[in-house]
């Protein structure tokens, strides 16, 4: 085992983008070391110790091996406290629950029909494959609901979970930044007051920039 941190996946990822953001405002260093999805090199028995599911990311720091990038991105902020951004995912039991709470709101609600319309606006025409309409419509109208709640607690404070830029706004990064920048629903986003400049604000940070940049890479 290397004594450093290492991702395994490409950048174009949305899971793995998460980590990497995550990584980027901690300013730890870490390789990036690439798994080619189109050769099912995420489905090896070697891969498969790392994450049993056969999905990207894996992540490995030294001895510890973590799969799921959120439970990942939350390992990396308690490990390394005192690194980088030092109030991703700090504070008291009561200020944690309610960075946990808006990370967990982003896995169970915002995540679905919003990875929904990923695959089918951005990922399926680059695949050369045929979107589904009513997947489309069904998941639109599911993220709508979603983000009308986001409109209003974005009313009430600059980011989800109070004043500072958290895990929780982290990790809606990587699945907004396709819809908004890379299909023709951004408007979900930008036509709602609140959310629009919440999404400016986030999208706006070097570390998301920085990740951006990674994904032009031959091996992303
Ligand atoms: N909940 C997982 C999701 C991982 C996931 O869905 N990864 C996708 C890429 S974004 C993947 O590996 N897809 C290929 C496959 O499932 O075979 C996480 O957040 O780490």
């Amino acid at each position: 085992m290397g004594g450093y941190i290492k991702v395994y996946g490409p950048a174009v990822s949305t899971a793995v983008s998460r980590v990497l953001a995550c990584l980027l405002e901690k300013e730890l260093d870490f390789k990036l070391l690439p798994i080619e999805l189109s050769k099912r090199q995420h489905k090896t028995q070697d891969f498969l110790k790392l994450q049993p599911f056969g999905q990207v990311p894996a992540f490995q720091d030294d001895a510890t091996a973590i799969f799921e990038s959120r439970a990942i991105s939350r390992y990396i902020c308690d490990m390394y406290p005192d690194s980088g951004n030092t109030t991703l995912f700090s504070g008291n039991p009561a200020e944690k629950a309610s960075i946990d709470q808006w990370v967990e709101a982003e896995a169970q609600s915002f995540n679905p029909p919003s990875s929904s319309l990923v695959f089918q606006l951005v990922f399926a025409p680059r695949m050369k494959l045929k979107q589904d309409t009513s997947a489309i419509k069904e998941s639109e109208g599911k993220l709508k609901k979603v983000l009308d709640v986001y409109e209003r607690r974005l009313g009430e404070s600059r980011f989800l979970a109070g004043d500072e830029f958290s895990l929780a706004d982290l990790c809606h990064l990587p699945n907004a930044g396709y819809i908004v920048e890379e299909s023709d629903r951004a408007q979900l986003f930008t036509s709602r007051k609140n959310v629009g400049r919440w999404w400016e604000e986030i999208s706006s940070r070097p570390s998301w920039k920085k990740v951006l940049e990674m994904r032009k890479s031959p091996t992303a």
